[in-house]
């Protein structure tokens, strides 16, 4: 496809920091982006052409996305297969990756059931639509146990772990709608693969070690500090993740690394906070690449040009509070040699809000070149380090 200006226009569901960051990607590659979000002025608005004011299941917004675009994508699962579907039907606009394939990663239910068909390694889980469904799911798999609401859950959101049989019902109640429930995994530790899916292409990111507190990720750290044979097969689990999605564009895979064995424990049709790092870490990041995907280009290396951690920037701010967001202390990270500071532009901070991200990229030196992913705990240890220090000082300011 020639390039020419203004060049391909892909329509992007959602304008959140992964809008924008698709955004900043978009733009050495002659690509426009026109994205939809119900905020005005939204965190990807500076970063795109235009943004379309609507919600994410609004037909007429993804309507009019569909009209201005050469490709649609979307960057947050609440957005409407169904929609999707009939603005590319009367459009003639395509979407990646493929509705239906949102809709199937939309009910973790059904995602679960689909992978398992298919011979992916997941937790043992059950169908439950009540508290009295719950109570005897867990008489099977037994406490503790992770109940998920079926659909609109994210950073957290829609999960809620069970400890005992006395938290049924409130637990159930907490989610009140249609759920699943999961055998606690007593993992080592979480791991991440991006997958791609490009024209006739495939291809997986190197793996990342993921750490979560309290459901949300706060820190990535790739290489993952485990051994070549999980990180192997934890790319051949994605790669058969990858042969269940149908379109282009890329997959995060969040994994857990169990007795050396790898579980799948969810799927994302887009771009993930455990890719983050590849914007700096990698000749070619998850934006990029899922850019490529979507518009038929070529994908590019997925190779990591050093080991690199991530730190993610959470609203510290009181339980229940909004506060206008000013953060404090940046130049903490800013004076740091090889640390990049991603600030999503929201413009209200609540707890544990995903505000921005800091990524540390480890120089050759002190890691021994290892861009092979060799790399053993150590380097991954110190750059940790780095980032929680270079972190600290960040506070949200009233
Ligand atoms: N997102 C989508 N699914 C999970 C996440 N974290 C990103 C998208 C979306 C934004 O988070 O970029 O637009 C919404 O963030 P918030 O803070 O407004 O909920």
């Amino acid at each position: 496809m020639p390039l020419e200006t203004p060049g391909t226009t892909v329509g992007v569901v959602g304008g959140g920091q992964l809008g924008r960051m698709l955004g900043e990607a978009a733009t050495p590659l002659g690509i426009d982006l026109v994205v939809s979000d119900p905020t005005p002025d939204a965190p990807a608005a500076p970063a795109v052409r235009d943004q379309v004011v609507g919600d994410f299941d609004d037909e007429a917004t993804i309507r009019e996305l569909g009209e201005r675009a050469d490709v649609l994508t979307y960057e947050i699962e609440l957005a409407d297969p169904d929609a999707l579907e009939r603005v590319s039907e009367a459009t003639g606009t395509p979407v990646h990756p493929a509705p239906e394939t949102l809709r199937t990663i939309q009910d973790k239910l059904v995602q679960k059931r689909r992978l398992q068909e298919a011979g992916v390694p997941v937790p043992d889980f059950q169908q439950v639509d009540s508290a009295e469904d719950l109570r005897a799911a867990l008489e099977e798999l037994g406490y503790p146990a992770m109940l998920k609401a079926r659909e609109g859950g994210y950073d957290g959101r829609g999960n809620v772990p069970v400890e005992s049989p006395e938290e049924v019902d409130e637990a159930f109640a907490a989610i009140d709608g249609p759920a699943m429930v999961e055998a606690f995994v007593d993992f080592e530790r979480e791991l991440a693969v991006m997958g791609c899916l490009g024209d006739g292409e495939r291809d997986t990111f190197p793996v990342t070690e993921t750490i979560h507190e309290a459901e949300i990720l706060r820190e990535t750290v790739s290489p993952a500090r485990t051994t070549p044979e999980v990180r192997e097969r934890a790319r051949e689990v994605v790669r058969d993740v990858l042969d269940v999605m149908d379109g282009r564009g890329v997959f995060g895979v969040e994994l857990f690394e169990a007795d050396g064995e790898i579980l799948l424990n969810e799927i994302a049709p887009r771009p993930h906070n455990s890719g983050h790092w590849t914007i700096e870490g990698c000749h070619t990041s998850q934006f990029e690449q899922h850019l490529r995907a979507v518009t038929g280009l070529p994908l590019g290396t997925t190779e990591r040009r050093a080991p690199t951690v991530s730190k993610n920037i959470l609203g510290d701010v009181p339980d229940g509070e909004r506060w206008r967001a000013r953060l404090d202390g940046v130049e903490s990270v800013l004076a740091r040699d090889r640390a990049a500071l991603h600030w999503y532009g929201k413009r209200e901070v609540y707890r544990l809000r995903k505000m921005g991200h800091v990524t540390l990229v480890g120089d050759g030196e002190t890691v021994g070149g290892a861009a092979d992913g060799t790399v053993g705990e150590s380097a991954g240890e110190a750059l940790l380090e780095e980032v929680r220090d270079a972190t600290e000082p960040l506070t949200f300011v009233e």
